[in-house]
């Protein structure tokens, strides 16, 4: 008899702030949670822990989100204090079933539980804030593995990561955080570290905390649209036109810390030529893109200001973004609907990442690369929130992706209606009345290992109640 060893994989589950409120005053929208599926990612966990076959279960990062903020002012994109990391998690968990689920899991003596941190929960490989995990779970910190410090996990012929290090917005300088990490174990204080040294939170963080959480309250979809890039960043330029400078400086965030000056590229297999570089090497050709002719005059007015002073960072965002912010507050009318409805047409039209069996060409090439040098059988990765199962070209090897279980809106069918048909959307869009267009995808890879490393089934599904498990993988919970 083949003996198989089972594993489980979710990711991007971004457990955190307050439960949205019915809005008091119109169109305002109150609590910043994404995920409305605590319940359901709480009977998955038991559907698991159920199952007589020994799995271990690995949550691919982006578990919980330490980004999402009730408090939008505060605009913190890494929470360099242990206590205070701890006292978050204290709160996200407090009204959030899943960590007693997952603690079942671990006490059942048959199951396991492995974390991978991704880009939103750096935070976890905090010593203190592991233990604090552990403790919420009601087990020993031994009895979890934690994957840190940017290594992938291994598990014969797969290969499993969050997928973030071949997004240039994205990528964690892990060996900043190990720095600070190593300082904490000591019990002392990040303060001491010279500026140059400390760590700098990707500029996606910076992107969510300074200006995505700010517009939250108006604009509830904001956080909902997939891609970040392709489809967030025209759609707040269309929003506020005077975010452009916002923007650019936080795409100049690897710079502002004056250790990082040097360009982080990406070889021809979209791998990091150097783990220790932030930046992008196609930066200036990407911004152009998205910001258009104004470019050059932005490029022009950053760099003025980084040479004025070199932390300046904090003077610019006041200035331009907060300002922005404040406008676009009330400056809200139907041309402006339509002209973000377009926006999302043309960033939907161009999309084809909500096919399951396509995928971005960065973590594609990426993959195909990891596959054939390692040669493993199945890649894994995370952080689009998008679910995949494909065959990658070269290697041959299986590609997944374990989507998301926070709220989703694709608006896919944007791409074919009218304008007129656009503008009751636009209203609903305007009163954030979403309901009609969020979906739940919980999606999950399921891979069978043999003892000899080799894989006999890998595949992702949409999970829809412990009667429906195994659905295809764009199934929405509920299911009929
Ligand atoms: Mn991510």
């Amino acid at each position: 008899m083949i003996v198989h060893n089972r594993i489980v994989v979710i990711s991007d589950l971004h457990l955190g702030g307050t439960e949205p409120a019915p809005a008091r005053v119109m169109g305002e929208a109150k609590g910043s949670r994404i995920n409305s599926s605590y319940a359901e990612l709480a009977e998955f966990v038991d559907w698991i822990t159920a199952d007589p076959r020994p799995t271990e279960l690995v949550l691919n990062g982006d578990i919980v989100d330490f980004l999402l903020d009730d408090d939008v002012s505060a605009g913190i994109s890494f929470i360099e204090s242990p206590t205070e990391a701890c006292a978050r998690l204290r709160r996200i968990a407090s009204d959030c079933p899943v960590f007693d689920a997952w603690g079942r899991l671990v006490r059942s003596g048959v199951h396991c539980l492995t974390l991978l941190i991704g880009n939103h929960d750096v935070e976890l490989s905090f010593p203190a804030v592991r233990a604090c995990f552990a403790q919420l779970l009601g087990v020993s910190v031994h009895r979890i593995q934690f994957v840190i410090d940017g290594e992938a996990l291994v598990r014969g012929k797969v290969l499993i990561e969050h997928g973030n290090r071949y997004d240039p917005w994205n990528w964690v300088d892990h060996d900043g955080l190990r720095h600070e990490r190593a300082l904490q174990s000591r019990g002392i204080s990040a303060s001491t570290i010279a500026k140059k040294a400390r760590f700098i939170a990707p500029r996606g963080s910076h992107l969510v905390t300074e200006i995505m959480n700010k517009l939250k309250g108006r604009y509830r979809f904001i956080d909902l649209l997939k891609p970040e890039t392709e489809a967030t960043i025209p759609l707040l330029l269309k929003i506020a036109p005077a975010l452009q400078l916002g923007i650019h400086a936080i795409y100049g965030i690897p710079l502002w810390g004056g250790r990082c000056v040097d360009f982080f590229k990406q070889d021809e297999n979209m791998q990091p030529t150097d783990d220790r570089r932030i930046g992008s090497q196609s930066s200036v050709t990407e911004l152009e893109q998205l910001m258009g002719e104004n470019y050059s005059e932005l490029h022009w007015q950053a760099n003025l200001a980084l040479q004025i002073d070199v932390g300046g960072f904090d003077d610019l965002l006041t200035k331009h973004v907060v300002r922005a912010v404040n406008q676009c507050a009330n400056v809200w009318d139907d041309l402006k609907n339509a002209l973000v409805a377009w926006t999302l047409k043309k960033a939907n039209g161009r999309d084809s990442t909500i096919d399951p069996k396509t995928e971005l060409n960065s973590y594609l090439t990426a993959a195909d690369f990891l596959a054939c040098e390692g040669k493993f059988e199945v890649v894994v990765f995370g952080h689009t929130h998008q679910p995949k199962a494909l065959t990658l070209p070269n290697s041959k090897a299986k590609y997944l992706n374990t989507g998301t279980w926070v709220d989703t809106m694709r608006l896919d069918g944007l791409a074919t209606i009218s304008r007129a048909a656009l503008k009751p959307i636009c209203k609903d869009f305007a009163r954030n009345h979403l309901q009609p267009y969020l979906r739940r995808y919980l999606s999950y890879a399921e891979i069978l290992v043999t003892t000899d490393g080799t894989t006999d089934e890998a595949d992702v599904y949409s999970f829809c109640g412990k009667a429906n498990p195994h659905e295809p993988i764009l199934s929405a919970y509920p299911w009929p």
